[in-house]
């Protein structure tokens, strides 16, 4: 398998889990924002030009989400996902899908209205509005840590998605001061190596 990396990007979550897997894996490793990125030979493998991209012999797979479900069903065993009569799989999918669907629509705005835009074309009001709605989201994921190590209880595929949506967050710079328990969920992902490994490519 060949994953197409960035550093602090959600190719991290595909590396983190090929690494709790112990999977053979090569990266081609970009910086965000680089022009190969845009070229036409990485726009045939991901249209967006973003990463993360998965290839794996003759297939060609985007979106975080789909890899690690990819990889877990075709290599993983079903490792890491809670069996699906259990009481955990409704909440393993839950947040599964939080990171993309809450967490990470509000730090792509305050990536745009502080990184990516000149100072001139920066909207203060949008700005706010995605750092309030942000703190919401992750306030929800915080009343959820309250009684358990992992989102789900026991660590899942969900923490690749949410867990580091999470860390993303609190790396750009989002008020962790009301929040022990994602700050203990926080310590707690960063003390496993495969997380480590998976950052420092
Ligand atoms: N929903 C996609 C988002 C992919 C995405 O936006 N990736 C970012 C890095 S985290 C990217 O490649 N950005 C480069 C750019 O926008 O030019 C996923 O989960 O894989």
């Amino acid at each position: 398998m060949l994953l197409h990396y960035a550093q602090n990007s959600r190719a991290v979550r595909v590396a983190w889990l090929l690494e709790e897997l112990s999977l053979p894996y090569t990266i081609k490793k970009y910086k965000l924002g680089d022009r190969e990125m845009r070229e036409e030979s990485y726009k045939k493998l991901n249209p967006l030009g973003r990463v993360p991209t998965l290839e794996d012999g003759e297939l060609t797979i985007s979106e975080s989400g789909a890899i690690i479900q990819y990889i877990i069903s075709k290599y993983g065993n079903n490792q890491f996902i809670p069996e699906i009569n259990s009481k955990e799989f409704p909440s393993y999918l839950q947040w599964f899908h939080y990171a993309e669907g809450m967490i990470m629509p509000q730090m792509n705005i305050i990536v745009v209205e502080t990184i990516f835009l000149p100072p001139e074309k920066r909207n203060e009001v949008n700005l706010a509005r995605a750092n309030k709605l942000l703190s919401k989201m992750l306030d929800v994921v915080e009343k959820n840590m309250e009684n358990k190590n992992y989102l789900t209880g026991e660590f899942s595929a969900a923490d690749f998605m949410t867990g580091h949506a999470v860390i993303m967050s609190k790396n750009l710079g989002i008020d962790f001061s009301d929040k022990p328990f994602l700050e203990s969920y926080i310590k707690r992902l960063l003390a496993r190596p495969a997380l480590n490994k998976a950052w420092s490519l």
